[in-house]
């Protein structure tokens, strides 16, 4: 039985995953993306692949439920659609859920707004002949051909090998409750499945039940709105939903001074292999990994965490892509992880 949301003793309540699910209502598209992945994932069992689930883009918070105006985030979906592709070229099949329109693997060298493929089409006005009716022909610019080649087949592989589902969501709710069905089906995979989570999830929610149906009027003055706590999924994620999952969550902070402390507090809450922390402004070229110390017997103190700080160089190769490290080290954990099977986790 789910119990009632709890009042946190300053403002706001606080909803328990339980209550949360029993009380918000799921997307209309949760069950035609369940059978997907439950399809997509027996291809994969069957083929002995490991399954990535990448995380990426941010969520929407509705103010209505005709929604007009809603609360949103920064994050464009560039560290998870990039390493997605990193994670296909390590051999994964990848379950890339992410915000509606937000950056696609493979699409994204191709973004409307800082490579807009309409700039580099050719109309080939020549191979129209001046007695034939047929039409110009296209073609791509010769200095962008040698990397719109080197996308476009490994596109097609991807394609064709059938290692790569897409979902969307669009707002707190459609994510979480499709956070929650994809990893219940992952589970069936044990520890070859590694979870990723990059996407920018909003903390605080306006829950249907405080919803106004129609769009908000104007001329009362301010707008006031006091948002509830989104529940802490990552502890239902990793107590109940994925059997034995390696589970990476990010940490993003802009007080520099927080993000350690702040990665490790997550890893005590909730018990998971790796959390990665990035600064807002940092982000493209320093990460941290933290992890539990496989020595540590108390997962309270800080010391019971090492930190690994990756870096590269910019400056040295403008065109390195940091997501290029972060997987490979992943995959190099997650090793670890399914040889470690049955002993220590
Ligand atoms: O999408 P993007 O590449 O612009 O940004 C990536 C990121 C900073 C959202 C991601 O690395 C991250 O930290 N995600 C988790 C954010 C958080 O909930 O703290």
């Amino acid at each position: 039985m789910a119990t009632s949301p709890q009042a946190d003793g300053e403002s706001g309540t606080v909803f328990s995953a339980e209550t949360y699910f029993a009380t918000q209502p799921p997307p209309s598209s949760l069950e035609q993306d369940v059978a997907r992945v439950k399809e997509f994932l027996q291809r994969q069992l069957q083929d002995g692949r490991k399954v990535v689930l990448v995380t990426s883009g941010g969520t929407t918070v509705p103010l209505e439920l005709n929604v007009v105006r809603f609360l949103d985030n920064f994050s464009a979906g560039t560290r998870g659609a990039t390493s997605a592709e990193y994670f296909l070229k390590a051999g994964y099949a990848v379950i890339f859920m992410h915000r509606q329109f937000s950056l696609q693997p493979f699409s994204r060298h191709y973004s409307h707004s800082t490579h807009p493929f309409l700039d580099f089409l050719e109309i080939d006005e020549s191979s129209q002949s001046a007695t034939s009716a047929s039409s110009p022909r296209i073609t791509v610019r010769p200095s962008e051909e040698p990397q719109l080649i080197e996308v476009l087949s490994t596109y097609k592989a991807v394609h064709r090998a059938g290692t790569l589902l897409t979902l969307n969501f669009v707002t707190v709710n459609d994510y979480l409750w499709l956070l929650r069905a994809v990893s219940q089906e992952m589970s069936i995979l044990g520890r070859s499945c590694l979870y990723y989570l990059a996407a920018a999830v909003s903390d605080f929610f306006l829950p249907r039940q405080k919803m106004s149906v129609h769009k908000i009027q104007s001329g009362k003055g301010s707008l006031h709105i006091e948002m509830d706590q989104v529940p802490k999924i990552l502890k239902p994620l990793v107590a109940e939903w994925t059997r034995e999952g390696f589970i990476v969550s990010f940490k993003l902070e802009t007080d520099p001074n927080l993000l350690l402390p702040k990665a490790c507090q997550a890893l005590a809450r909730y018990g998971h292999q790796v959390v990665i922390g990035n600064d807002l402004h940092r982000r493209k070229f320093e990460v941290v990994f933290v992890s539990p110390k496989s020595s540590s017997s108390s997962a309270s103190q800080p010391s019971a965490y090492e930190e690994a700080w990756l870096r590269i160089d910019l400056n040295k190769d403008p065109h390195k892509e940091i997501e290029e490290d972060i997987v490979a080290e992943l995959v190099k954990r997650h090793e670890g992880w399914i040889r470690n099977a049955g002993t220590a986790t």
